[in-house]
């Protein structure tokens, strides 16, 4: 690294990346020798995440005093918004459908709506769940609608980089890949469906590659595969820097082709709806741009609405895209549909720092994969960096915060070095370029060469663990109700590994699909649409002594965007 390359970085900065060049031979050469920083005792890593993870700071959770799954901690701002009012625009509908004297009193919430689209299949989220299980329902013959709220697309499937795990390499199996997903997740997945996610990830990797998706390959055409944190084998498959827009281009391409679904954009659910025994119905949708209210009848609807980053716990940077704002947990909370395992939220370990412009965004796992190594500002390596993520984070929360080795940013803010050049001397010359194409690209507009520079990376909000329980179908407690993606709960238990969520989507988006299609082709012709679950939700904020004030689903974080009328 030359002064040169080190002149972009404000003059607070250079000394301590010059040190980070500096102790890179010895650490290379301690590589080259097996020596490295052990991974952390089951004990060691339990002590670490209660003194530095977020998740364990004081103040910052409480219980659910309201619902099906009362008693469930989780942080505050997700709690308040599913203990919330509708949205302004369900007060209105119900005034102008039903009888406005008795529509804000929550025992008149029982009315019903008269559909302005009826269909099969309601698939609510534009995502890589929402997208491959319109396609499989379309394919078992279902008439779809998916409704999203931003574009098709719009979602963390896109933003996610550095891969999909899948266990298709002759020293590794989907046993192998069970036993890391339930220790990463300290034990606490459903193992049912996680046996059902490993064992169909070579199948679904097989669809992929049919659809078009291009992972990284050797010349001979054998996949590559790389560690991720917790991972026991090499298992993670990517697209380069940009498997999650990959898979979404496909995904997307292929469902054009399928005249049976028709897609509704800026269209975001704000309730579902049920009948009389309790059924899910439909949903009605809010439009985005112009505050219509459109309500849709099905004989089955899918919850993919992904998750929560845009709440900014504890004031949290995310790398999530703005539409992720719980919106589904609050949907299916206030149907009575229970939750789970939202104690515990994902803070990726490396979400930009420095250039701050960026903050909260990506410094993708595949890095650290490659050999990217964690360093505080004396150029130390502090942590073994293919940690299960909770505790990478924990150590860079400690380190910075606790122990004072952290790199201050002219903002104020503080992070620790990512040795990104590192890959190339462990890889050779190129590999940077090749296999992270969309950042280096990105940063070197930025005047940053990725080849030459380490980055200040801090911890950003980065995953929802739990969430809507579901069974290995897909299907929910709620009769005609599926989940799936980042909205539901079980899979990773309290903590997801790299590379696991991309799979998720695709196994469990494809299970809801073909369940729900299934269920509607089933079905008894649907009647009577409406809102009679609030009622009985809405009694208990009432008794919880919770009044009107705060309404959800927020749709949009409330920063630089214009609030939905
Ligand atoms: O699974 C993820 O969250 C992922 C692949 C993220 C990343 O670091 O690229």
């Amino acid at each position: 690294m030359s002064t040169n390359y080190l002149s972009v970085f404000p003059e607070a900065l250079r000394e301590s990346a010059r040190l980070v060049q500096r102790s890179r031979e010895a650490r290379l050469s301690n590589r080259q020798r097996g020596i490295r920083i052990e991974s952390l005792s089951l004990s060691d890593r339990r002590a670490l995440l209660a003194e530095a993870h977020p998740d364990y700071r004081e103040g910052g959770r409480r219980a659910l005093v309201v619902g099906t799954s009362k008693g469930s901690e989780m942080p505050c701002e997700l709690a308040n918004l599913l203990e919330s009012w509708p949205r302004p625009s369900i007060m209105r509908l119900l005034k102008e459908q039903g009888d406005s004297q008795v529509a804000s009193r929550a025992g008149a919430w029982i009315e019903t709506l008269t559909p302005d689209i009826i269909t099969d299949v309601l698939v609510i989220g534009g995502g890589g769940a929402g997208t491959a299980a319109a396609i499989v329902a379309a394919e078992k013959g279902a008439k779809v609608v998916l409704a999203t709220k931003l574009r098709h697309g719009d979602s963390n499937t896109r933003m996610a980089e550095g891969g999909m795990q899948v266990a298709d390499h002759e020293c590794d199996s989907p046993a192998q890949h069970f036993l890391d997903i339930m220790g990463g997740g300290h034990f606490s997945s459903n193992a049912d469906l996680v046996e059902a996610m490993v064992t169909e990830a070579p199948a679904i990797l097989r669809w992929l590659e049919e659809l078009g998706m291009l992972f990284d390959k050797y010349p001979t055409g054998r996949m590559k595969v790389r560690h991720g944190g917790g991972t026991s084998r090499k298992r993670v498959h990517a697209a380069g820097d940009v498997t999650g827009l990959e898979m979404m281009r496909v995904l997307k391409d292929r469902m054009n082709c399928q005249e049976e679904i028709s897609v509704l954009q800026f269209s975001p659910a704000v309730e579902l709806l049920t009948d009389e025994n309790g059924r899910a119905v439909g949903a009605v949708l809010e439009q985005i741009t112009t505050g219509k209210v459109i309500v849709v009848q099905a004989k089955a609807v899918i919850l993919a609405t992904g998750g929560f980053g845009r709440l900014h716990f504890q004031g949290f940077p995310t790398s999530n895209h703005p539409g992720a704002t719980a919106d589904g947990l609050v949907l299916a909370y206030r149907a009575g549909v229970p939750l789970r395992d939202l104690q515990n939220c994902q803070y990726h370990p490396t979400g930009v720092m420095f250039p701050e412009k960026l903050t909260g965004l990506l410094l993708t796992e595949k890095f650290r994969g490659l050999g990217a190594q964690i360093l505080n500002r004396h150029g130390e390596e502090f942590v073994f960096s293919l940690e299960p993520r909770d505790v990478t984070t924990a150590a860079i929360i400690r380190e910075c915060t606790e122990f004072g080795n952290g790199v201050t940013v002219p903002g104020g803010g503080v992070g620790v070095w990512l040795d990104i050049p590192m890959i190339d001397f462990i890889h050779g010359r190129g590999t940077i370029e090749r296999e992270f194409p969309g950042r280096y690209k990105e940063y070197h507009a930025m005047g940053l060469d990725l080849r030459q520079v380490p980055l200040l990376a801090f911890p950003t909000l980065h995953y929802q663990n739990g969430g809507v329980v579901i069974w290995p179908n897909g299907g929910t407690d709620m009769p005609g109700l599926f989940a799936a993606g980042e909205v539901t709960g079980g899979v990773h238990g309290r903590n997801r590994l790299m590379g696991n969520a991309l799979l998720e989507i695709m196994v469990f988006g494809r299970r809801a699909g073909l369940s729900a299609a299934e269920f509607a082709a089933t079905s008894r012709h649907v009647q009577d649409p409406g809102l009679g679950h609030l009622e009985a939700f809405l009694e208990q904020l009432e008794s919880a002594g919770i009044q009107p004030g705060i309404t959800a689903p927020r749709l949009l974080p409330t920063y630089g965007t214009v609030q939905p009328v």
